[in-house]
């Protein structure tokens, strides 16, 4: 959790054009500490609402959304009129369809997808591929966002399971339904097996570096895979460097390689940086707490 608020805190400065950069060059810090976007606080609301009700609560989470929804915090456009809607008193059911009719394909879903796999990480991967679907079907209906959330929150708890490269992209890939992913999916297999880290514009170029789901979820699992034995200022580096959607690329990615490696190889400088970091930790010991982590972990 602590790595996904790094990644987003820190990757947000790059993410998008011109006019999204210079946006954030004014919003991007506060008290002297960097702020986290809608990745962040989304993945907040998950967690607070899974401690709260011991299991997926849907229209929970809906009202969390929407309660927590901050334009400031740089949300995505179909996403944000979702949450005014539920905030208006719709049901979340038709808001998540009223932009977008088959549902958002957008990287919403996937980027608040580690808590859950946290939170259900000794449960079988149908499951949490289950409970991660419905987490993301309230703002992100489509079906290639809830696979990539699927994929994004497996890849979580495998990382804590401690499970390997093959194992991890050999579980990755039964969990994948489409030819889209599946296709990504093994041509990142295929890299992490050569041993080399694939140049960042060719993975940008090849599993995508953009806001849809399809785009970014495949490049984060990759990402964080290439650097499991690296530091996580050289991952952040590498994710700063593919653009495109930088922040949620690096929270995902900066997600599964802190639950493989631990809140302590984290940098401490940035986590200085960040902000609300007390209560960022305080609620991951909570969550760790109430699954049971080991210490350490
Ligand atoms: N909003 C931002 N960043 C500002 C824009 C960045 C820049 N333009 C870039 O491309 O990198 N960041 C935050 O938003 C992302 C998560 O977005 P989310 O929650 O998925 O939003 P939304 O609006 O539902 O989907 C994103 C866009 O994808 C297109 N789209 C989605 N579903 C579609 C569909 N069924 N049909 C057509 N288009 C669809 C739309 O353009 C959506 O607006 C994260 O990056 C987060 O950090
Ligand atoms: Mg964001
Ligand atoms: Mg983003």
């Amino acid at each position: 959790m602590l790595g996904l608020a790094l990644g987003d805190a820190f990757g947000a400065p790059y993410e998008g054009g011109i006019l999204e950069r210079a946006l954030w060059s004014m919003l991007g810090t506060s008290n002297g500490k960097r702020r986290w976007t809608d990745d962040t606080q989304m993945t907040i609301d998950v967690i607070e609402s899974l401690l709260a009700c011991r299991c997926v609560d849907q229209n929970d989470l809906a009202h969390r959304f929407a309660r927590s929804y901050r334009w400031s915090r740089g949300y995505g456009p179909g996403a944000a009129k979702v949450l005014k809607r539920i905030r208006r008193g719709e049901a979340w059911e038709s808001a998540a369809v009223a932009v977008f009719p088959q549902g958002s394909f957008g990287n919403g879903g996937a980027m608040r997808a580690p808590a859950v796999g946290l939170f259900f990480a000794e449960n079988s991967d149908a499951d949490i591929a289950r409970a991660t679907r419905d987490v993301a079907a309230i703002t992100h209906a489509h079906p290639l966002a809830s696979e990539g959330a699927a994929l994004i929150a497996l890849a979580t708890a495998l990382a804590c399971s401690g499970a390997d490269n093959n194992e991890m992209l050999h579980r990755l890939s039964q969990c994948a339904e489409s030819r889209e992913y599946l296709d990504r999916l093994t041509k990142a297999r295929a890299w992490l097996e050569e041993g080399e880290v694939v140049a960042p514009r060719q993975v940008a170029a090849e599993l995508g570096n953009g806001i849809a789901a399809i785009e970014s979820c495949v490049t984060a699992v990759y990402a964080a895979l290439a650097f499991r034995n690296y530091s996580f200022d050289a991952l952040l580096e590498f994710t700063v460097s593919l653009r495109g959607d930088v922040d949620t690329i690096a929270a995902m990615a900066s997600a599964i390689w802190g639950a493989d490696r631990g809140a302590d190889q984290l940098p401490r400088e940035r986590l200085e940086q960040l902000e609300r970091r007390d209560d960022l930790e305080r609620l991951a010991g909570s969550l760790a707490e109430a699954v049971g982590f080991r210490e350490g972990r």
